[in-house]
């Protein structure tokens, strides 16, 4: 297979090629210019492969560069929410916080992607539109909105599994005089709330971080719940040196504990675990909610198997909320009930239900008084009228497949990923696709993704798909695809996975419960020794793809 040349001596066009003289030609195309997105730059341009990357926004960071709503912050330890695979740029870096806020992470985000260089190779504020796999080259054809055609042999999209938001059609939403904001669209400008009347819709992640910030300013802040969370203290504060060099001793410790076939949050050891004493156990979660975070979930092996000991858990946590939150009625209206603990992800907030004692926070319960209508100046519940002059809607994502989904990929049979979805996504390892050959999602459903770290997975998946491109490319194979029969048990296995544990007793994302009309699928892989098993696929030839 010919190999053209790094990126910055791209030829535009070939003699004798179908290419128009205007195409882009490149060995590789990332989609995404995220964490992940940035890796893969670097990764595949150490392989020696020419590489552009085309970013939606106008800056890198992904997520990060959109969700910079009040208190937007990370709810992984910022020393673990960290690139792993420099060294280098793990003692440059100093997180300031031990849980470090959207603007630091997007800093950390520019800091790398300059670090590597890799702006130059990145095509910003362009989106890829549509992408059609051609047989006669092998290769993709990648179009974007600002016109360009970019021809490569390889695709990789990186374009994150929170990334698309959920743009909830509330009646009469259009109506609504005052400015609407979405958690994951922040504008860039400052946004004041002081001495307004503000709503918020919604009481996941998002909101439970926005909350207690805009609770400071608003005159008054309405929240709209239709789902109660389990939130757990974050306890937040500065990181010292001493903290880095705790963390640096044990790091190499953890990343090698990565590779275990025991790895994974929900083992099948943990069928065997024993169920501890409710007094035990409720000792145990007291001290990690004083110590914060969402380490309570690691609290036992079978906290995400066993409902003897998740429902102690999670009536610990209601415990919790009714002693911090004075006023009974909304205590108990706060309280996550009806389903697990631990399954829909676990919030970690700064204060989140103390918030509900200020006297200017109220809470609606929308599955008591559910929302009406939106109006002009403010929202109209069964109950009556809440007026406000701002309204944010923290409304989530349609995760994991929102972002590939709303691309036209067209596989070699003229089928889109669109269709070969209609009934819930399908790959094999979560890397690729049946009759998508070398198309490679980062994260994709089907690989454990969101569950653990994002970024210590998603570098993880561009190491593994640059060493299936590599052994490819060593074999001279210009094509490389899952097969069918791989995939269709890799299914199996991931739904197999899911099936053994409580994760799908919630109405969750990971299910894509909270998209209307988004078919129940439980996303993430949630099974053990999910990097071993890609190591033994790997060292086993690549077993289930097909090198043509
Ligand atoms: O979104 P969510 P999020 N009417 O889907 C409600 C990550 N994250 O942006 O549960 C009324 O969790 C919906 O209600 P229900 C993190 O992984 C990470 O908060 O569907 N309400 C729910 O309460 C997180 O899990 C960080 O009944 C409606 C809320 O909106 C993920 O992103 C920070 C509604 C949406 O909650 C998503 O979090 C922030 C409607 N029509 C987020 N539609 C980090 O720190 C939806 N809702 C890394």
């Amino acid at each position: 297979m010919a190999v053209s040349a790094p990126t910055q001596q791209l030829a535009t066009g070939r003699a004798g090629s179908p290419d128009a003289p205007d195409d882009v030609l490149a060995d590789v195309v990332v989609v995404g210019a995220g964490f992940a997105g940035l890796y893969a730059l670097y990764r595949f341009r150490q392989l020696g492969l020419s590489v552009v990357g085309v970013e939606d926004a106008p800056d890198v960071g992904g997520t990060w560069y959109w969700n910079r709503y009040p208190g937007a912050r990370c709810d992984v330890p910022s020393l673990f929410y960290s690139y792993s695979f420099s060294p280098e740029l793990r003692a440059e870096w100093h997180w300031s916080e031990k849980y470090a806020a959207q603007a630091e992470i997007l800093d950390y985000a520019r800091y790398a992607a300059d670090r590597f260089g890799l702006r130059p190779h990145i095509r910003f504020s362009t989106r890829v539109t549509d992408a059609a796999f051609d047989e006669a080259t092998d290769r993709w054809t990648v179009r974007t909105d600002t016109g360009e055609t970019i021809r490569a042999t390889y695709c990789i999209m990186a374009t994150g599994c929170l990334s698309v938001p959920n743009e909830v059609a509330l009646p009469g939403l259009e109506d609504f005089a005052g400015p609407t904001y979405h958690t994951a669209r922040w504008p860039h400008e400052p946004v004041y709330f002081r001495g307004l009347r503000v709503g918020v819709v919604g009481t996941g992640s998002s909101a439970i971080q926005l909350i207690p910030v805009v609770a400071e300013d608003a005159a008054q802040l309405t929240v709209f719940q239709r789902t109660p969370n389990f939130s757990v203290p974050a306890r937040n504060g500065p990181l010292d040196q001493a903290d880095e060099d705790r963390f640096v001793r044990t790091f190499d410790v953890y990343l090698a504990g990565l590779e275990s076939p025991d790895f994974g949050r929900v083992g099948t050891a943990a069928f065997d675990a024993p169920v501890p004493p409710v007094d035990v156990q409720r000792a145990r979660y007291e001290r990690l909610w004083e110590q914060g975070g969402g380490a309570i979930l690691l609290a036992y092996p079978n906290l995400l198997t066993e409902p003897a000991v998740n429902d102690v858990a999670a009536e610990f946590v209601r415990d919790r909320i009714r002693s911090i939150v004075t006023d009974p009625v909304t205590a108990e209206a706060l309280c996550p009930t009806g389903y697990p603990i631990g399954v829909k992800r676990i919030c970690v907030d700064s204060g989140y239900y103390a918030t509900f004692n200020r006297p200017n926070v109220a809470l609606v319960d929308l599955q008591r008084d559910p929302i009406e209508s939106v109006l002009a100046d403010g929202v109209r519940t069964a109950s009556g009228t809440v007026g406000l002059d701002a309204l944010i809607l923290a409304t989530g994502f349609d995760a994991m497949t929102g972002a590939l989904a709303r691309i036209d990929f067209r596989a070699r049979n003229g089928v889109t990923l669109r269709e070969a979805w209609a009934e819930g996504p399908r790959t094999y390892l979560g890397v690729a696709m049946a009759g998508f050959p070398n198309l490679f999602v980062i994260t994709g459903p089907g690989s454990p993704s969101v569950i653990g770290n994002v970024i210590h997975n998603g570098e993880h998946h561009v190491d593994w798909i640059a060493g299936c491109i590599a052994h490819g490319r060593n074999r001279g194979a210009s094509r490389i695809e899952a097969d069918a029969r791989a995939e269709a048990a890799w299914m199996d296995h991931v739904a197999e996975a899911a099936g053994r544990t409580l994760f799908p007793k919630a109405n969750s994302w990971y299910l894509g419960a909270n998209i209307e009309g988004k078919p129940r699928v439980f996303m993430p892989y949630v099974g053990q020794g999910y990097r071993y098993q890609c190591a033994a696929i790997a060292a086993d030839g690549y077993r289930g793809f097909r090198f043509d």
